[in-house]
């Protein structure tokens, strides 16, 4: 069934207890589609008007209506209580700490992802709407010592793979959608709230291009809620890396950060 869907790949921990939830709904859908279209197709010759030239006004008798409609309601109760209410209550309870986390500040605006990452020091700079610029999109005030360290981007997210993420999610300016496909997230940004959203990569962007045999395939950032004219561009890539190469690549923007500040 997961193959029909058309899924896109599976690549973070609690991804393929989503899918078994999506298949286990759409068989659901499956059998009322078949069952109820074949009901309305025999209903339509059982009652057709040269058989029954008098109307009934009654409605259906007979207990195996009842019955099915029973059974339904039982079926959907199982998914949303043994399926459904747990995964969710997964999802909202066991928020990692953040020192056990990789925790990053997402700033949505039109149309374009900026990343906020606290450095080594762990702490996020203070940041300011009016320090709003071309060159300082998210406004963070660099007389803050906290933001010395700071890095940012735009459109790119790294993460290292195996360890829980936690970003916590705004926009500059109207409500847009984080969504992230693989690795089954999405969550509204909203101007004025900082929402957190959690989740742990387990296909670093190599395996997954191993395993789908596409050299060219990336992770992406996608705005799932009609945001503007610019939507349709408001794509960021992730890259889930090693640890190690992470730490490489987090050096890298470290010394890069640090070259542009002496200048
Ligand atoms: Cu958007």
């Amino acid at each position: 069934m997961l193959n029909w869907l058309g899924m896109p790949a599976e690549a973070s921990a609690h991804a393929a207890e989503i899918d078994q939830m999506l298949v286990l709904v759409h068989w659901l859908m499956v059998v009322l589609f078949v069952g109820w279209g074949a009901f309305f197709i025999y209903v339509l010759f059982r009652y057709r008007k040269g058989a029954n030239p008098r109307a009934n006004y009654d409605g259906a008798h007979g207990k195996i209506s009842k019955g099915l409609e029973v059974a339904i309601v039982l079926i959907e109760m199982v998914l949303l209580l043994f399926y459904a209410i747990p995964a969710w209550a997964k999802r909202v309870a066991n928020f990692p700490s953040e020192n056990q986390a990789t925790v990053v500040h997402v700033i949505a605006e039109q149309f374009a992802w900026n990343v906020h990452y606290p450095g080594p020091d762990g702490k996020f700079g203070r940041t300011k709407p009016e320090l709003v610029s071309a060159d300082n999109p998210i406004g963070l005030d660099k007389t803050d010592p906290d933001a010395k360290d700071d890095i940012t981007t735009i459109n790119q997210l790294n993460l290292p793979v195996n360890k829980p993420v936690l970003v916590h999610l705004s926009s500059k300016d109207v409500i847009h959608s984080f969504g992230l496909y693989e690795m089954r997230v999405k969550q509204d940004a909203v101007p004025g709230l900082s929402i957190p959203v959690w989740f742990t990569p387990t296909v670093t962007t190599d395996e997954m291009r191993a395993k789908t045999g596409n050299a060219a395939f990336n992770y992406e950032i996608t705005c799932s809620q009609l945001c503007g004219l610019g939507h349709f561009r408001m794509r960021g890539f992730v890259t889930i890396q090693s640890q190690a190469d992470y730490d490489k690549w987090m050096a890298d923007q470290l010394k890069e950060a640090k070259a542009a500040n002496n200048n």
